[in-house]
């Protein structure tokens, strides 16, 4: 009568291993974002897994469970054709696991270690008794539970962190509380994804009339499909009358056997592990986020924060003031270079970054002037708008751990940015060559002027002191020394005007220019202490989302 299990598939060892190893891999990516106590059920599974499989696969532990008076005591001896386990009246009678063990007890005894069945509730079923009539049942490792339902606090305790550890739970139930909710809602539905591993006994059969069984089988098995344990089998048992027990000992025969039940409990345990995070990582992962718009808003605030405007323009006055220094009318350049350069007031360009200590040194390099706080609070918007379309899509708590990142480096980003800011290159280090030749040019008109004042001034001179007068030159009807010191003032400010608006046109574009390259310096910036921490939890989410799908089975 013995009854098959459910679809009897075998589980390859190696498989499992492999899920057990996605299971970790996903403990890894999402380790510091999703809250410890949702990983708990998958910790304990990884360690448990880990030692359940290094130690006695030849050995297949088998718990009877179930509530006070069904008889699990009494099956645990009729297997064992002892008494071992004492059987009682006064409930409950069981408050500590025996176990007995078939076969060699050797690597027996390390699998009852780590179970926790203390040695003196250790019994060991050799078959030099029995001839090879127990053979059937080597490397069975049976163990019986207290009561699950007990008032004593303590067997609860101890038949939960068992069922947590054996391969097969044998769930012994009998006609009178076959239907207790408890059993059902506590602990049958719990096992519903270790169907496999799972066998329930309605015990005490033979205090039913013959013909009252089959309708309690029924009813049992009617109630166990709605606890999701469909397919189960079910077995009647009868301890005190040894052909009351076939049925359970060639169904436990069958699985020693097979030495698939360890593996199978473990594949189970991770099913329900992997149903249980399933919606941790249950969207896809957002692809292209945060978008370009984000992004290029973020770049503008942290410009804006950066006070890249402020020295752009800072640039631009700097250029006007440098190429009037030296293009200018030279009798008024010394003027111009008594007003300040707008550039060297923000102390631009700052000391170059060390690249050993990029963190280091340059701090408040410059003196652009600090955010205002509608800078500042743009700044701060643009980061969250860049947390939350990153992780709008994603489960909780992947939103959170977004936001997280994209704040986690906000006190070094002032910092960041002024080193940006003091090591880019604005392009005003050289002086552009068409400088030089325009002021080569003032300085010939100019010493043309003054060699027309000098020789007019001689003439003054000569003719004061009565001496010869001078006989200038003339060009046309005009003397060379007067058209010397007026032609050369008219081409000075004839130069200097005609130098004006393309001094102006080339300040705008050393503007743009400079605003180009802050704004480069400052986007890496953004992509270093906010774009970075926040990809590196989407890469996290995909991680832990490609892990799972691979401990799924
Ligand atoms: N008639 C009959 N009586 C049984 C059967 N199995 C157990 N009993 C009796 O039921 C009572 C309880 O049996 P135990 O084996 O101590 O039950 P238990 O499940 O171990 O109980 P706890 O240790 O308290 O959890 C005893 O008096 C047994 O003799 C059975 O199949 N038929
Ligand atoms: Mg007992």
């Amino acid at each position: 009568m013995r009854e098959a299990f459910r679809g009897d598939q075998r589980v390859d060892a190696e498989a499992l291993v492999t899920r057990l190893d996605a299971v970790r891999r996903f403990l890894g990516a999402v380790d510091g974002q999703v809250p410890d106590s949702r990983l708990v059920t998958a910790h304990t599974l990884v360690e448990r897994a880990g030692t359940r499989l290094a130690l006695s696969r030849d050995h297949t532990v088998v718990a009877l469970a179930g509530a006070t008076g069904s008889g699990k005591s009494s099956l645990f001896n009729a297997l064992a054709r002892l008494e071992l386990s004492p059987v009682g009246v006064r409930r409950p009678t069981t408050g500590v696991a025996h176990a007995c063990v078939w076969g060699q007890p050797d690597g027996a005894t390390r699998l009852l270690d780590w179970v926790g069945v203390l040695p003196r509730h250790r019994f060991v079923r050799e078959s030099a008794l029995d001839g090879d009539d127990e053979s059937g049942l080597h490397g069975l490792i049976l163990l019986d539970l207290p009561d699950f339902d007990s008032v004593q606090r303590s067997h609860r305790l101890e038949v939960d962190r068992l069922l947590g550890l054996v391969d097969l739970v044998v769930w012994v139930v009998d006609p009178q509380k076959y239907a207790d909710r408890v059993i059902h809602t506590s602990y049958l539905r719990e096992f519903h994804r270790h169907k496999d591993v799972t066998l329930v006994v309605l015990n005490q059969a033979d205090r039913l009339p013959p013909a009252e069984l089959p309708r309690v089988v029924a009813d049992l098995r009617r109630l166990l499909d709605a606890d999701g344990l469909d397919g189960v089998p079910v077995l009647a048992t009868t301890a005190v009358d040894p052909a009351g027990m076939v049925g359970l000992r060639e169904a436990l025969e069958h699985t020693v056997a097979e030495r698939q039940a360890a593996l199978r409990r473990l594949a189970g345990d991770v099913d329900a592990v992997v149903a249980g995070l399933d919606e941790v990582v249950a969207a896809e992962v957002p692809k292209g986020a945060p978008d370009d718009a984000t992004v290029r808003e973020l770049d503008r605030a942290l410009a804006g924060a950066a006070g890249v405007p402020a020295v752009a323009e800072a640039v631009e006055g700097a250029y006007r003031h440098r190429a009037g220094a030296t293009t200018g009318w030279p009798l008024v350049r010394g003027w111009r270079k008594l007003r300040p350069d707008p550039l060297r007031r923000l102390h631009l360009p700052g000391p170059a970054a060390d690249p050993d200590r990029p963190e280091e040194s340059l701090v408040a390099a410059t003196s652009v002037p600090d955010p205002t706080a509608a800078q500042r609070s743009a700044l701060g918007l643009a980061i969250r708008a860049v947390a939350d379309r990153t992780g709008a899509e994603l489960p909780a708590p992947w939103p959170g751990a977004v936001t997280s990142a994209a704040r986690s480096r906000l006190a070094d980003l002032p910092d960041a940015l002024d080193r940006a800011v003091a090591g880019a290159d604005l392009g005003m280090d050289r002086r552009p060559v068409w400088w030089r030749i325009v002021g080569g040019l003032q300085w010939l008109v100019t010493l043309a002027a003054v060699a027309g004042l000098g020789w007019l001034a001689l003439g003054y001179a000569l003719r004061a002191l009565g001496l010869p007068a001078l006989d200038y030159p003339r060009v046309g009807e005009a003397p060379l020394p007067t058209l010397l010191l007026l032609g050369g003032l008219l081409a000075g400010l004839l130069v200097a005007a005609a130098t004006r608006p393309v001094i102006r046109w080339a300040a705008r574009r050393a503007r743009q220019r400079a605003e180009r390259r802050l704004s480069t310096a400052v986007a890496e910036v953004g992509a270093g202490y906010v774009l970075t921490p926040v990809r590196a939890v989407l890469d996290r989410y995909g991680q832990a989302r490609a892990a799972l799908r691979d401990a799924a089975r």
